[in-house]
């Protein structure tokens, strides 16, 4: 085979095997293929909106431009003559310069329009749709988890649970350094600063369970700084939410082992049998809950202060769940 006739070939399949590579990566993220996750809520209806018109507006300009590129190189090919020869030098087409000034001013004219009819609804209640009272929830992004902290003093960690088709107002802080709260399929990504709190609004369209992930590197777990959506019905959230209050004040509820699984199981493990973090199996900490909690309040050597700002509630629920390890090995 001659070498010009392989290297073509060549390139061929590497063209080919790149297209393969981005269609399957693509279609593998999510059954929804090339679109965001969702949308489940109106404000990320309308996200999604603006991302589908930049998709067509800069799909049909990439389909243009590629296009004329491959009619060019094949219509003015070389055709044997010298390479040192000069094509006709053209000076001047003052209908053509206009036009193709006049075409993406008017496009981004068109985005811009489109953006700002579409902004203020996406972080904002559509009230007249509203099935009932808003639910508000405070959010603090910590070295690795999210803490959510209801109105009656529930607390929960990492799964956050809301009435379906209610409007929810999240309060976003942050209690070390800056994360960012992003559920793709109910809302865009909010920063959580420290010092600062960040508003953000959303009303789940249906009952289901909706996935995120913390989005501003914040050290070496931000991996595994997930967060959940739970979205019930909304008779089912009140029951849930009344008894988990009583629960908790109780103190019969999970949260000792919802704090530990959220909170320390990303470095030590979910049975304490260490991983990143040492194995806390017998160790001698456990007898002596003031040292634990000066830990959990303080940090240690490699460890964040995990625990800083807890209220008794959430330190008591965890104390009583660490016991376990005390004696395991
Ligand atoms: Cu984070």
């Amino acid at each position: 085979m001659p070498s010009r006739v392989r290297r073509r070939a060549g390139a061929l399949v590497v063209v080919a095997l790149l297209g393969l590579v981005l269609a399957h990566v693509a279609l593998a993220g999510d059954p929804a293929g090339l679109s965001p996750r969702g949308p489940d809520s109106p404000q990320a209806t309308r996200i999604e909106d603006i991302y589908w018109l930049l998709i067509a507006i800069t799909g049909a300009i990439f389909i243009l431009v590629e296009g004329a590129l491959i009619v060019f190189v094949v219509r003015f090919r070389n055709r044997g003559r010298s390479r040192t020869l000069e094509g006709p030098q053209i000076h001047g087409a003052t209908r053509l310069e206009l036009i193709w000034t006049a075409i993406p001013v008017v496009i981004l004219a068109a985005i811009v329009a489109f953006v700002l009819v579409k902004l203020p609804g996406i972080n904002s209640f559509d009230s007249a749709r509203a099935a009932g009272p808003q639910l508000t929830v405070k959010v603090e992004g910590r070295q690795f988890y999210w803490n959510f902290i209801y109105p009656n003093g529930v607390i929960q960690v990492e799964r956050m649970r809301i009435p379906a088709n209610h409007d929810v107002k999240l309060d976003i802080t942050s209690e070390d350094v800056d994360h960012s709260w992003w559920i793709p399929a109910l809302q865009g990504k909010l920063d959580a600063i420290p010092g600062k709190t960040n508003h953000l609004k959303f009303r789940a369209d249906r009952t289901g369970t909706f996935k995120g992930q913390c989005g501003e590197f914040c050290g070496y777990e931000h991996p595994h700084m997930l967060g959940t959506v739970e979205a019930l019905p909304n008779s089912d959230f009140q029951s849930w939410y009344d008894s988990e209050a009583r629960a908790q004040e109780s103190g019969t509820s999970d949260l000792g082992k919802m704090t530990f699984d959220g909170v320390c199981a990303t470095c030590h493990g979910f049975q304490g049998q260490g991983g990143f973090g040492p194995d806390l199996r017998g160790n001698p900490i456990f007898n002596q809950p003031d040292a634990i909690k000066t830990l959990l309040r303080n940090g240690g050597i490699k460890m964040p202060a995990v625990g800083r700002g807890w209220n008794a509630r959430q330190m008591n629920a965890l104390l009583a769940y660490v016991k376990r390890f005390s004696g395991a090995s």
